[in-house]
């Protein structure tokens, strides 16, 4: 697995799969800057290998993806790896297909799979600063998969790509997503019983952060309700801002980065997630999981996952009116919020990682032939 080891969602889906593929006894291997955050330790058949950054005065930017080449090429090596398995295309497909040269040059064969998560293809890899390598490491690739039909169909509409792209949608091991003492830990952040709404991401621009903030704001003005906050990122400044001006911040519990998100997804009554766009839009997966219903925007893939007027409603992206208004309707009413909570789960087991691993492994075996 090579991937980014941060709280990113391509990470995070790295990371479950290649927990999931070592617990079924397959020998894992990730290979990344850092040990990514959900790894965990004592895990049996799973190994971790660092790429040391090094640091040279005739460099004011570390050549990573040459450091991480010679580590896939040494790895492979060394462990007889069968396949590598790029998480987001930059820069892992180059440097896996670089890899794959170099191995080659020693008479070693090894698939190459990559996975395109989102912002490698919709933002930055359409950029024409990376358009070329993208486009030849994807056409390169043995394998390419996309997390959602979108994914896919944007990929095919700003690259000329070749290769076909096998959808695998994301997934999540929902049994982890259940919670004890809810009603208690609830009180911790509304003790009067208001209403918990919750966003977790990486605070950048695309997810919009100060819709959500604004979206709560018209909320809370007819029913009392709390907003748990969970990531960091550049935005940060803006929400910080915002929330002052608005006079939110007493109603608002900012938890920066949390780990183990799955603990307090479920203490929510409703998730918004108000991206700009999203390929996916894992955070609504998990937390639906935790049933919790979703409030999201109708762009990029999440449609594909969240379901309008049954795991949650859908509005224009920026449309923080509707978005206010469909999370008033379903909150006002305990049969209605029962109702969407109990949706929500049903839509997430859709995702179970019993569904969604098998193709993978399918996939593996297709490729190593
Ligand atoms: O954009 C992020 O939040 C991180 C990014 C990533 O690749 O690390 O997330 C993308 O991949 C996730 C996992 O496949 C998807 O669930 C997210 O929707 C996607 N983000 C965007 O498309 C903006």
């Amino acid at each position: 697995m090579v991937c980014y080891p941060t709280f990113g969602g391509s990470g995070v889906v790295a990371t479950e799969l290649g927990k999931h593929l070592a617990a079924k006894g397959h020998e894992v291997h990730f290979i990344s800057y850092s040990r990514p955050v959900r790894l965990g330790i004592d895990s049996k058949n799973i190994f971790f290998h660092e790429v040391s950054v090094i640091d040279y005065p005739l460099f004011d930017y570390s050549p990573y993806e040459i450091l991480l080449s010679s580590k896939l090429t040494d790895i492979a090596k060394h462990y007889k790896l069968d396949l590598l398995h790029a998480h987001y295309a930059i820069p892992h497909a180059s440097a896996a297909y670089m890899a794959k040269q170099v191995l080659a040059s020693h008479g070693i064969k090894i698939g190459v799979i990559t996975t395109l998560h989102g912002t490698d293809i919709t933002l930055l890899g359409k950029d024409p600063a990376f358009e070329p390598v993208i486009t030849f490491s994807i056409n390169q690739s043995d394998a390419v998969t996309a997390v959602s039909q979108s994914l896919k169909n944007d990929t095919l509409k700003y690259f000329p790509v070749k290769k076909d792209i096998k959808v695998i949608p994301n997934f999540v091991c929902i049994e982890d997503y259940q919670i004890e003492n809810k009603a208690e830990r609830k009180k911790l952040y509304a003790p009067y019983g208001e209403k918990i709404l919750m966003h977790v991401s990486n605070y950048r621009k695309v997810k919009r952060v100060e819709d959500v903030l604004r979206v709560f704001d018209k909320v809370r003005k007819q029913i009392p309700a709390k907003l748990i906050l969970v990531g960091d990122g550049p935005e940060k400044i803006n929400i910080e801002k915002l929330c002052k001006e608005l006079d939110t911040c007493g109603d608002i519990h900012s938890l920066g980065k949390v780990k183990d998100v799955e603990k307090i997804l479920g203490l929510a009554d409703l998730f918004l997630l108000t991206s700009e766009t999203e390929s996916f839009g894992l955070a609504a997966l998990e937390a639906m999981s935790a049933h919790v219903p979703v409030i999201s925007t109708n762009t990029g893939g999440i449609p594909e996952v969240n379901v309008h007027g049954f795991s949650g409603m859908l509005s224009n992206v920026g449309d923080v009116d509707d978005m206010a208004k469909n999370a008033i309707s379903i909150l006002k009413d305990e049969n209605i919020h029962q109702k969407f909570c109990d949706n929500a789960f049903e839509q997430a087991k859709k995702f179970k990682i019993e569904n969604i691993l098998p193709m993978y492994e399918k996939l593996y075996q297709e490729v190593i032939g």
